[in-house]
């Protein structure tokens, strides 16, 4: 048991040595679209996971952050969602997230791990579950002024974040 998470992590260091951009792009490839029109006047601002915030502005209304991994715990987690604004006029907003926790590259409504409507930023927490071994698996966070809250496809306002999550600590290890 110990031998075959070891061979693994081997397996997943290697590649990320020799490649690592072209890695996380294999492994977001097969993912739906998902964007805005417009992320002039909202755009996600950061995303923070269990305390760790992943800060990245006006994307144009899509972005897959490229080598970033946030870590998971199997049980409950807290992730923090913080709208950007340039006006200092906060909209009402509606965040919704999945994590590809089956690995299909299809966010399904069993996988939905938040959704609200908020102006202000907002901390919920969600359950992975305690004996689902997820390697790498995909967060989709999509914020929409418009209520859009569907996994893939195109609304007017706001803007969609990809990112890499794992439960596997040894994946944390630069
Ligand atoms: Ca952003
Ligand atoms: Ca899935």
């Amino acid at each position: 048991m110990k031998m075959q998470s070891f061979n693994y992590i081997a397996s997943v260091a290697a590649v990320s040595v020799i490649s690592l951009s072209s890695s996380f792009a294999n492994a977001f490839s097969d993912y739906c679209d998902s964007s805005s029109q417009s992320s002039n006047v909202e755009w996600i601002e950061s995303i923070a996971i269990n305390g760790k915030e992943f800060a990245s502005g006006n994307n144009d209304g899509y972005i897959r952050h490229p080598e970033i991994v946030a870590m998971l715990a199997p049980g409950t987690n807290e992730i923090t969602l913080t709208p950007g604004f340039p006006f200092n006029v906060a909209f009402s907003e509606t965040w919704t997230g999945w994590i590809d926790l089956n690995g299909d590259d299809l966010f399904t409504d069993y996988e939905k791990i938040f959704e609200f409507r908020a102006t202000t930023p907002e901390t919920v927490s969600f359950e992975i579950p305690e004996d689902l071994d997820i390697g790498l698996a995909t967060l989709r966070v999509v914020m929409s002024y418009d209520g859009y809250n569907q996994p893939c496809g195109e609304y007017v306002y706001g803007e969609t974040e990809d990112m890499a999550v794992s439960v596997d600590p040894l994946l944390f290890l630069d």
